[in-house]
This record gives structure tokens, sequence and C-alpha cells, in this order.
């Protein structure tokens, strides 16, 4: 049942008359946006903030001493300090802007990984991982002649824990683990992994990319080496992300690309390098987009993260119930602890069929492999339907999803 929308733990009409698109509509029906795991729709006020930018203060930072270029430098540190606040990083010095969690994991693999993995070493990833945390440390792999580990996934979509387990030893150099399975929805126990990891002295980064979202982050108490995430995913805009790394491990790494604003001294004879976070943000970075990421960690500070976590929750329960009386329907991925996403399959009906039917209604589902093969492998399967909900979601979109599959099943068969 529907819960009355009085006793709902946030204002859902309210959050979603901030967010413009929503008012949108695709092939003559209002939109009814399920894609939020591929990205989430972007609040007025990150909007606005691109604007201010361009039209009050665009300079270039950290060089100017001219006034736009003071505005413009404070306004771009600022979103590192409510970065450093939302995931409760202990020092500014740890958080690196760059351009995703694609990037942040690249930068981790070509700078601790080439100058700490060697030949024979090993590298434990999972088998619900996607590509960007996979293809980095494969071409490492290749390149030092180290092994790339797999934890299996279960039935339910859960990591086998114990064969993690037996996987780990002195030769695991690193764990590189999902938080949250884009593919699946699956929150695995990152806790329990990297302590098991910290015991053999393995280092380890989490990919939050889908978690920093839905679930509280807290990188100190979680003790990862390195967390990684994007601001697209975090009702920010794209060409952000990132990286949080353990200040002495980030001080002991080699520097990434090579240019303006990463150095100290340069000289023909040698060059020497910024201090953090600078030494890993070269050249000009993406100001405008950084400085409006703010506003939208505002805005979810603002709702309240733990009030979200508690709707997205109600709306997984909805949704899952729902589906599950569509006959022929199969939801991938049970697992015990899960975020806000389902991935289904038809019997005899392919995903993209469903995908472009359910966008001639207007509601948008990422329809595939979500980046992560290897998964779909293990399932033999070639893909799924994916609804993932955000904060603006309701329970009627659940049931215009239900109603639009419930169409297209009658259409294809
Ligand atoms: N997943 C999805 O539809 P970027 O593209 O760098 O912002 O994020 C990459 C990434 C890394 N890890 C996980 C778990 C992810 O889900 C993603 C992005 C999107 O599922 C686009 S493929």
């Amino acid at each position: 049942m529907i819960p009355a929308e009085q006793i709902l733990p946030i204002d859902v009409q309210h959050i979603r008359s901030a967010f413009p698109i929503l008012g949108r509509q695709v092939k003559g029906k209002p939109l009814v946006y399920l894609d939020n795991a591929a990205t989430t729709q972007k609040p007025q006020a990150v909007i606005d903030a691109l604007t201010n930018y361009y039209s009050g203060y665009n300079a270039n930072i950290h060089r100017g001493i001219h006034t736009l270029a003071e505005e413009a430098t404070a306004a771009y540190e600022a979103t590192r300090d409510a970065v450093k606040d939302f995931i409760n990083a202990p020092s500014r010095e740890e958080i690196i802007f760059t351009r995703g969690t694609t990037e942040s994991i690249n930068l981790v693999a070509y700078t601790w990984g080439r100058a700490n993995v060697q030949q024979g070493d090993e590298i434990i990833i999972s088998a619900m991982e996607h590509h960007s945390n996979i293809v980095p440390w494969q071409i490492l792999c290749e390149e030092k002649g180290a092994v790339l580990k797999v934890i299996p996934v279960n039935e339910l979509g859960e990591l086998e824990m114990d064969v993690y387990l037996s996987l780990l030893s002195e030769k695991t150099k690193l764990v590189s683990i999902v938080h949250v399975s884009n593919a699946l929805g699956t929150i695995n126990p990152v806790r329990q992994i990297i302590d098991a990891a910290h015991k053999t002295g393995a280092v380890v980064l989490v990919d939050g990319a889908q978690s920093t979202v839905h679930l509280h982050i807290d990188v100190q108490e979680m003790d990862c080496d390195f967390f990684a995430c994007s601001a697209h995913k975090l009702y920010g805009p794209t060409g952000v992300g990132i990286l949080y790394g353990k200040k002495d491990i980030l001080e002991s790494m080699p520097v990434f690309l090579g240019g303006g604003e990463m150095i100290k001294e340069v000289s023909f004879d040698k060059t020497t390098y910024n201090e953090l976070p600078y030494k890993y943000e070269a050249g000009t970075p993406n100001i405008a987009d950084v400085i409006a990421f703010k506003y939208a960690l505002d805005f979810i500070n603002a709702t309240g993260k733990a009030a979200i976590a508690q709707y997205e929750h109600q709306l997984l329960e909805y949704g899952t119930g729902q589906l599950a009386n569509i006959p022929g329907l199969h939801i991938i991925g049970r697992a015990r602890h899960k975020a806000s996403v389902i991935s289904f399959v038809l019997d005899k009906v392919h995903p993209q069929d469903i995908g472009i039917l359910l966008d001639n209604q207007g509601i948008a589902v990422r329809t595939g492999h979500h980046c992560a093969q290897p998964l779909m492998d293990c399932y033999k399967i070639p893909g799924t339907i994916r609804a993932s909900f955000a904060m603006y979601n309701t329970f009627h979109e659940i049931d215009a999803l239900v109603a639009g599959l419930n169409k297209a099943i009658k259409m294809l068969s």
C-alpha cells in the first residue's frame, strides 16, 4: 500500500518542485525518471550556481590576485570543504577533484599502483564491479605481471565473504571494492572487507559511485584508504569526481598528470611538486561544475540524508513488491541489504525492447549490462532492465512503471 504523503520522512512534492526537468513531458507523457543510478537530475540551485559563476565571477583559480579570481577560488575551495564534511574526511588536503569515479580509480592505479604493485602481487576485486573498477587493474596487472583475483557473487547477489577471506594473503597489495552495486543494488559490508584486508597489510579502495548518494558516508569510520565518487550521481554536475585518500598514502604516491598547478618550482634540471591536494590537480580544473556541486551537497544536507535514505528504502520495498506481481518478471539481486536499485529480466523479452516501449510512455530506465559485463556473465544474461530511485521519485511513478511494463509485455506477446 502507498503510505499517506503526510507520514513520509521527506516532503517529496516540495523536493520535486526544485527540479525543473521533472516538469517536462516525454513523448507526450509526464516524465517518469527512474535512471538515477546513471545520473541524477539537478536542482535549480545547481543550475543557478553555474549561471551565476559564468555571469558573475568567471576566472581562473589559484593564479590571479584580482577580485574575480579570488571569488572563484574561494567558491571552488568551499566545495572542497563541503565534500570533506560530507564524507567526514579528516582534512581538506585529502580531497582531490577529478573528472569522475573513473578518473579517481585510474589515478590510484597509475600512481599508487605503479609504485606499489610488482610481479606476482595480487589485487582483489569482486564479480560485481563496474568496468571502471576492473579495467584499470587489468591494465596494471598486465603491465606488472601481477594477478587479479575475483570475489564471487552468490545467487542473491551478495559477495561470498568466506571466499574473499580465503583469497587474502601476504601477496594481496590492494582490495578494490564497490560499496553499492550499480547493477544489483547490493550494499557490500565494506567495513568487514577493509578490516580483513588491513590485517594482511593490503590497501583498500572503495568505489562509492553509487553509495554516496544513498548511504551515510564516513571515511574515517570505514577506514578505507581511498574512496571514489562522482558529483553527477549526487544531484551535482557532470565532469566532477572526488578522490579521497589517506594523507600519508597520498603524500607518498608519485604524481599523476604533469602541468600547471601541480608544481612548486619548475626548471629544466628539476621540478618540485605542490602540496596536497594540488599535487594531483594539474591544469585548469572544471571550476564551474565544482562550484555548483556544493549547492547539490547543500540540497542533500538540507533535506536530511537519513530521511532521504528512509524514503528511498520505502520506494525500494514498494517497488520490489509491485514488480514481483508481474508474471514472468525475475528480480536480479535480492541481497538482504540493498540500495534503491531494482534490476530485473522478463521471460522471453529482450531488455532493450522493454526500454524502448517504456520510453514511449515517458518512463526512463536503463537497460543492458550496466557496464558490469562480467556480472551479467555470472547470471548468464545479456543484461537487465534497471529502475533506480532518487529522493524525488514517488510511489505513483512506480505504479506508472508497473502499468508501463504490463502494457509493453502485452504489445510484445
Ligand atoms: N555507473 C550506471 O548507469 P563515472 O562514469 O566515472 O561517473 O562513474 C563510473 C562508475 C563507477 N562505479 C560504479 C559502481 C558506477 O555505477 C559507475 C557509473 C553508471 O550504472 C554509468 S555506467
